[in-house]
């Protein structure tokens, strides 16, 4: 393939020369070369055939290498303030020192791999050229579902700039040794994940999985892009896109945040329970928001496919997710089962017995998981039945809300909306979660993950919330809203989930086009108790109450943690989002001369 980029060429030889990979081979993203790739990896045997889905592949990584990794992942921004209070930060330099000469040899006897590729739509304004050097073949093939690979991408660059990404699983093969399925460094502690947001630069070393190896995803699209949004005056986030169709035949758009493992591709792909209702899909982990010469913010999704959690999807939970991965599909780290196809917890079939994703045998009741719970597919989002005809326009949709949420046992009602920007970006600074499998750390502790982006942005929070404030007198502004499909009575969810929170969605529209009034809390707006669609649904009046209020007591134990986290980013929180929680806790606890007798409503 030929490239008259000198800056290109220059890095690709620099690299090589650094690397030392046996050879180097430049992805056209063709039809035929994604055969060939996918013969080697199974010849190799990284690969297996699944016989049930056509093209379709099942691979396990190293027990060690299943997950992000929060820890190892730094920004290596020149000063540390800029960096921020929720990075891992390390001088440039200094990281250099200790990089590079890891990654001298790393490569050899690999193939070292050169992919152009484009995030966004190639003619968006917003469009990215990356060009990601990696040794693993595992990755290529990743890449080629999950962003636009090969020869356009090329084509686009021009001579002109891209974003470098380095990445090697650093276990170069030396003569005569054995290679393995998965090749990788084993010990956490030797794995880097690290940007360079002043040279738009991103190095990984020693791990092969998802968002530490797929670089465009999390490393470019969210902490990169983050750092050139900033910038240029737009919002790179950890959403997904859908658009919502009512029976009047009324699209609405929306753009929707929550932490990794806590719902955006089952809600992407939702399957709405109430009749002449239709949800479309645009994308299901990042989008990239402008603000359009109309005052409204348009949304595109920067990605091509999906890298969505295994365990859970069903053809009952989310059929969409289960239609798009029916063929030309990579599954990670899921069990293959006796009858040919992949399995994991919670899809639905019976099976007699399995290979599990470390290779051993499995079968029902063994008191072991079958599937890694951070077990993945990977599939075009060309595949996904309810692709939305927008989602490769390059001007993107124009949003009518944004919606933030995280996994809540308790306190955080089902659904609350936003009385201004301000409100809803205080919303979204405040969002907490439990951390889940999809990083390599304890999992089920609540944390603050404001926007769901804690592990994903490029340089300070704060000045990130200042950045989302700044975009307050735009003449159009999606509405802002919180939900919560998670809270908990012991063991049992409140709330159905899935296809119900189509339900959510619906008041959201309605709430769009004041055809429902709401009922102020001291939160926010919630649905009165008779607002929400329930046609269909049994739930207990309890708990009805329970997901729409809010409760008071709880809640000035939750401002009280707010303000503790607002205290430990520092003196830079914007004055803003300190007024929005003051405001806050005097609607909970309004003077005496104000107080009414219910503890939470006005
Ligand atoms: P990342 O790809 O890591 O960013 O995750 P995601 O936000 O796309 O989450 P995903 O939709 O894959 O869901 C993660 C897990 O939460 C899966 O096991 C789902 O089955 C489960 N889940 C999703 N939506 C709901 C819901 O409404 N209720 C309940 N109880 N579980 C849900
Ligand atoms: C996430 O963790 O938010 C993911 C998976 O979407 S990964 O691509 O590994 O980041
Ligand atoms: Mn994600």
């Amino acid at each position: 393939m030929q490239t008259t980029n000198q800056k290109l060429k220059d890095w690709v030889e620099q690299i090589a020369n650094h690397c030392l990979p046996q050879d180097v081979y430049w992805c056209d993203g063709s039809k035929t070369e994604q055969d060939n790739l996918l013969k080697e990896l199974v010849a190799q045997g990284t690969f297996k055939p699944v016989a049930a889905r056509p093209n379709s592949y099942w691979v396990c990584s190293h027990p060690s290498d299943v997950a992000r990794v929060e820890k190892r992942t730094f920004i290596c921004s020149r000063k540390e303030e800029d960096a921020g209070p929720t990075n891992n930060w390390m001088d440039p330099a200094q990281m250099k020192q200790i990089l590079w000469p890891k990654f001298a040899g790393c490569m050899q006897g690999r193939r070292m791999y050169v992919i152009p590729f484009c995030m966004g739509p190639y003619d968006s304004p917003l469009a990215k050229i990356g060009v990601e050097i990696t040794d693993s073949p595992y990755v290529v093939a990743n890449m080629y579902l999950m962003a636009r690979v090969g020869e356009k991408a090329l084509a686009k660059l021009g001579n002109g700039d891209f974003i470098p990404c380095l990445h090697s699983v650093g276990a170069p093969l030396l003569a005569g040794q054995k290679d393995v399925p998965w090749p990788c460094e084993p010990d956490p502690e030797n794995k880097y994940i690290v940007q360079f947001p002043e040279e738009h630069m991103i190095w990984s070393y020693g791990s092969g999985y998802g968002g530490n190896a797929l670089l465009g995803k999390k490393c470019l699209a969210l902490r990169i892009a983050s750092v050139m949004a900033r910038k240029e005056g737009w919002l790179a986030e950890h959403m997904l896109i859908l658009s919502l169709t009512n029976p009047q035949g009324k699209t609405f758009y929306m753009a929707a945040a929550f932490p990794s493992a806590c719902g955006k591709t089952n809600l992407a792909m939702l399957k709405m329970p109430l009749p002449g209702w239709q949800v479309k899909c645009l994308g299901d982990d990042i989008a990239w928001l402008r603000p359009g010469s109309d005052g409204r913010l348009w949304a595109i999704n920067p990605e091509y496919g999906f890298f969505g959690v295994a365990p859970g999807t069903s053809g009952k939970t989310n059929a969409q997710a289960m239609a798009a991965m029916e063929k030309n599909a990579i599954f990670t780290n899921v069990a293959l089962a006796d009858d040919g196809d992949v399995w994991w917890e919670g899809i639905d079939r019976e099976i007699t017995g399995a290979i599990d994703w470390q290779g051993a045998r499995w079968t029902p009741g063994c008191g072991r998981k079958a599937a890694h719970p951070n077990s993945r597919f990977t599939a075009p989002l060309s595949q996904c039945p309810i692709l939305d005809e927008h989602w490769n326009d390059g001007e993107g949709v124009p949003l009518s809300a944004i919606i933030f949420g995280g996994r809540r046992p308790s306190t955080v009602p089902l659904v609350t909306e936003a009385f201004s920007w301000e409100h809803g970006v205080f919303f979204g600074s405040a969002i907490a979660s439990e951390t889940t499998a999809a990083n390599l750390d304890q999992v089920g502790i609540v944390r603050r993950d404001p926007f769901a982006m804690r592990p994903f942005f490029g340089y300070h929070v704060c000045d990130y919330f200042q950045h989302w404030l700044s975009f307050k007198n735009l003449s159009h502004l999606p509405r802002i809203f919180m939900v919560n499909w998670f809270q908990k009575e012991g063991e049992r969810f409140l709330w159905p989930g899935y296809s119900d929170n189509g339900r959510v969605l619906k008041w959201i529209t309605q709430r769009l086009e004041n055809k429902v009034p709401g009922q102020k809390s001291a939160l926010g707006i919630n649905p009165g108790l008779q607002e929400l669609d329930l046609t269909g649904l049994k739930i207990a009046a309890s708990d009805l109450a329970r997901l729409l209020t809010c409760d008071g007591h709880q809640w000035k134990k939750e401002a009280q943690s707010i303000a503790e986290f607002y205290q430990s980013l520092g003196p830079k929180v914007p004055p803003a989002l300190w007024q929005q929680l003051t405001d806050l806790q005097k609607r909970l606890d309004p003077s005496p001369r104000e107080h009414h007798s219910s503890c939470c409503m006005f």
